[in-house]
C-alpha cells in the first residue's frame, strides 16, 4: 500500500484529561485509518502512488476530490498526532519562541489569534500556525484542506495544526469547542514544532 497509518508515540490514554482515550482510539484507528484506506483506493494505479503526500497536496487542484479529502485527512492527522504529546504545553521554547514573539508580539497574543482561528472556523476544519513567505502566520482551512494545498487561501508550511472537526472532541466536550481548544494548549509538543520550524526556514 502506498500510504500507511502511522503509529502513535504514546498510548490512547496518555493525553487524558485533555483528550479522552475513547476519542483518541476512534480518531486514530477509525477516522485516520479510513482516510488512509480511501486515499490508497483513490491513488491506486495512478502516478500519485509514487508521490509523497506533500507533493500530492501541492498540486491538489489537479486531483480528484477523493484525493483532496483523504490525502488532506492523512497529512493533517499525521501532523496532529506529532504536535501533541503527554506533558506538552506551556510556553514555547527554542527558536520558535523568539519567532512567535516577533510575529505576534507575545505568546499570549499568538494564543489569542490561534484560538480565534480555531473557534471561528465554521463547521469542520483546522486551525494552523504556518511559515508563509518567511513569516509566522495563523490561518484556518475548511474540511481536510491544509496550507500546503495550491487551493488554500493562505499557503505555507504547517508547524502546528488543530483538528476542530466534532469527531475530535464531541465525546468528551460535546458542543464546547472552546474548552477543547483551551486544552490543546496543554498538549503542544514545542520540540516537534521547533523541528518543523528549522526545516521550514
Ligand atoms: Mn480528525
Amino acid at each position: 500500500m502506498a500510504f500507511e497509518l502511522p503509529k502513535l508515540n504514546y498510548e490512547y490514554t496518555a493525553l487524558e484529561p485533555n483528550i479522552d482515550a475513547k476519542t483518541m482510539e476512534i480518531h486514530h484507528s477509525k477516522h485516520h485509518n479510513a482516510y488512509v484506506t480511501n486515499l490508497n483506493l483513490a491513488v491506486a494505479g495512478t502516478d500519485l502512488e509514487k508521490q509523497s503526500i506533500e507533493e500530492i497536496c501541492a498540486h491538489i487542484s489537479k486531483h480528484p476530490a477523493a484525493v483532496r479529502n483523504n490525502g488532506g485527512g492523512h497529512y493533517n492527522h499525521s501532523l496532529f498526532w506529532k504536535v501533541i504529546t503527554p506533558n506538552g504545553g506551556g510556553v514555547p521554547t527554542g527558536n520558535i519562541a523568539n519567532a512567535i514573539n516577533t510575529a505576534f508580539g507575545s505568546y499570549e497574543k499568538f494564543k489569542e489569534d490561534f484560538t480565534k482561528a480555531a473557534t471561528t472556523r465554521f463547521g469542520s476544519g483546522w486551525a494552523w500556525l504556518v511559515v508563509h513567505d518567511g513569516n509566522l502566520v495563523v490561518t484556518s482551512t475548511p474540511n481536510q484542506d491544509n496550507p500546503l494545498m495550491d487551493i488554500a487561501d493562505v499557503k505555507g508550511t504547517p508547524l502546528l495544526g488543530l483538528d476542530v472537526w466534532e469527531h475530535a472532541y464531541y465525546l468528551h466536550y460535546q458542543n464546547r469547542r472552546p474548552e477543547y481548544i483551551a486544552s490543546f494548549f496543554n498538549l503542544i509538543n514545542w520540540a516537534e514544532v521547533n523541528e518543523r520550524f528549522a526545516k521550514a526556514k
